[in-house]
């Protein structure tokens, strides 16, 4: 018989919770990652890239990176995403150096500038050459600056075009989907957003990184996303009596802009208590199934504590997803606004 077998403490450390990190790319990213470092991400690392000193400094995130200060002076791009390329294959290596560690790297950019917008789908494309899995997170415009500045316009059609055909997870939020909080000041609205990125960005950590009885790992996820094409997330929360709701919930909340009704795969998770039972679960995924146009894939997991409780909360991933351009997923206009809280 082989006596290979491992001490523990050799191969408990490849158990230990592989780390993540949230990377804010450019001013409006910089300023969502620090609102989720407020908000509180345990476990999860913070860095903010830019190529405006100034702007950086204000950041009070773990790790914070400035490129193309040759060119640039660390006085921003002013727009100028050629610019920030430069800085990009400049600063390249460094940046890959630091982020080589994390297992999952969500990256977060304001589209319609120059820093964020350049640098996202580079890294993206960059960080899907090795291991660590790039999780892109952009902030779409309001309308009205895409009405008023046909550059900019242009900026966030190709971004968003570059980043949909790369496939792979993506979350795109519509700044146009916050209108209803309008009467709020623009700190706060964007504050309601990074709210509902928190519980998404804390969701799909939680969903690979715990383990649960039926288990959805950082593995079993990576082979889905290889098949599905472009696929995005979503996260609901609701009384576990009314499975319906739930789902309705987490499809209607998003702030995401994609049809999901005619999806073709999704892993569905659900985190509850000891009265969690298989007909909520099963009724959970017949709900699912038909609001998404019945997918040929869908994988289940869920996490059942100790005790009861009331709530259960859904992660989904969806995936193929049909790209659209912003001008559509714009006129759609304003949708419910989210109402989960963030943890
Ligand atoms: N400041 C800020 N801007 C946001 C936010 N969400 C979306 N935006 C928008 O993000 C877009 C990009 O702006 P910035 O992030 O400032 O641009 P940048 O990536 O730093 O690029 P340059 O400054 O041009 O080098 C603009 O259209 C903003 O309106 C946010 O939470 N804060
Ligand atoms: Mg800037």
């Amino acid at each position: 018989m082989s006596t290979d077998v491992k001490p523990p403490e050799n191969w408990a450390s490849l158990a230990l919770a592989p780390p993540c990190a949230v990377v804010g790319l450019g001013g409006a990213g910089s300023e969502a990652v620090q609102d989720l470092v407020n908000l509180g991400i345990p476990g999860v690392r913070a860095f903010a890239v830019n190529t405006d000193a100034k702007h950086l400094l204000r950041m009070g995130v773990e790790e914070r990176i400035l490129i193309g200060a040759r060119e640039l002076r660390g006085r921003g791009s002013g727009g100028d995403r050629a610019s920030v390329l430069r800085a990009a294959e400049d600063g390249k290596e460094e940046i890959l150096r630091r982020l080589a560690p994390f297992e999952i790297v969500f990256l977060l950019a304001g589209l319609g500038g120059g820093t964020g917008s350049a640098l996202l789908p580079f890294l993206a494309r960059e960080l899907r050459k090795t291991e660590t899995l790039p999780v892109p997170v952009v902030f779409l415009p309001f309308q009205v600056e895409l009405d008023t500045n046909q550059g900019r316009r242009e900026n966030v059609e190709a971004t968003i075009a570059e980043l949909e055909q790369m496939g792979g997870l993506l979350l795109a939020l519509a700044n146009e989907k916050l209108r209803r909080f309008e009467s709020l000041p623009i700190h706060r609205v964007f504050h309601v957003r990074n709210a509902y990125l928190h519980s998404l960005v804390t969701s799909l950590v939680d969903m690979v990184e715990n383990p649960s009885q039926l288990n959805v790992d950082l593995a079993s996820l990576k082979n889905h996303l290889r098949e599905a094409g472009l696929s995005t997330l979503v996260v609901g929360e609701y009384h576990v009596s009314e499975p319906e709701r739930l789902v309705q919930q987490a499809l209607s909340d998003s702030l995401l802009d994609y049809h999901l009704s005619d999806s073709t795969s999704a892993i569905v998770h659900l985190d509850g208590g000891a009265n969690l039972t298989l007909r909520t679960l099963d009724r959970v995924l017949r709900a699912m199934r038909q609001r998404l146009g019945e997918p040929q894939r869908l994988v289940f997991g869920t996490r059942v504590r100790p005790e009861p409780r009331e709530v259960v909360r859904l992660t989904a991933v969806i995936g193929g997803l049909r790209p659209r351009s912003v001008r559509d997923a714009l006129v759609a206009g304003p949708a419910r606004p989210p109402t989960l809280v963030a943890r």
